[in-house]
């Protein structure tokens, strides 16, 4: 029976890599390091899931021989420049330059009432989470949900399944009783190796990965009632789990 929901947060319950990008850009210029992301390097680099994680990956390719920089380590430098960044992501959305995707709120409204419990599994920082979240739901935006999976508590990144782990583990449910909202491949695989079945609400930044394993991809959730949620889970119990590059 569904339980609980399980919501990613960039791209799903909001489309927030754009802010991201400009605040990884900002970073870039302020430590004078001479790089600039543009969206099609971005769309190809968000492959890599953690903006940490991301920015290594970036560099490693641009110099493939990275030596510490003047003294202080690669990871010093990476840290400090996701420490820029982040203040500059917060910053951003407490300006409310993002706003959350159609049809998030109110789905979570009917899923409490409903008595489905709410989760999040993310691989961005918890500053983030609590910014987008504080300016969009209140300042009381914690009590929704039963539990929060980030980059704090899960340290290996999706596709890795550890934060969706975590979280039917926090739930105290099978994952069977949960329903996962994703909006990239990375996302999915991750759900879908914790065992839960995930509807997939793709960006322009994702729209172009494989979702073949996903119970279902709809533009937005705008138009996605609690009813359609519950009758596309009770089908996707019955109908055998499908793995990545079998058609949807
Ligand atoms: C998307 C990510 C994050 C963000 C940047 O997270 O991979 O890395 O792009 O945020 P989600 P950080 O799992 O919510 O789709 O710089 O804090 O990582
Ligand atoms: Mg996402």
């Amino acid at each position: 029976m569904l339980q609980a929901f399980i919501f990613d947060v960039d791209g799903t319950l909001a489309d927030t890599e754009q802010a991201h990008l400009a605040a990884f850009n900002h970073a870039f210029a302020e430590e004078g390091l001479g790089w600039h992301w543009d969206t099609v390097r971005y769309t190809e680099l968000l492959n890599i899931s953690g903006g940490k994680e991301r920015m290594l990956h970036h560099w490693q390719q641009v110099n493939p021989g990275i030596q510490d920089l003047g003294g202080s380590g690669v990871q010093d430098t990476i840290n400090r420049l996701h420490e820029i960044k982040t203040a500059a992501y917060e910053s951003a959305v407490n300006s409310g330059v993002v706003t959350l995707r159609p049809g998030v709120l109110r789905l979570m409204d009917e899923a409490r009432t409903a008595g489905i419990r709410l989760a999040i599994a993310t691989t961005t920082s918890p500053v983030n989470i609590a910014a987008l979240l504080r300016t969009a739901i209140g300042i009381d935006w914690r009590e929704h949900f039963v539990a929060i999976g980030d980059a704090s508590t899960a340290p290996i990144k999706k596709p890795h399944p550890q934060v969706y782990l975590q979280m039917t583990e926090a739930l105290n449910l099978p994952p069977a009783d949960c329903l996962a909202f994703e909006d990239s491949a990375n996302g999915l695989a991750a759900a879908t190796a914790a065992g839960l079945q995930t509807v997939i609400t793709p960006t322009d930044f994702t729209r172009h990965h494989d979702f073949s394993a996903a119970l279902r991809r709809v533009h937005d959730l705008g138009p996605v009632s609690l009813a359609h949620l519950r009758a596309w889970h009770d089908e996707g119990l019955r109908t055998p789990r499908r793995t990545a590059g079998q058609r949807a």
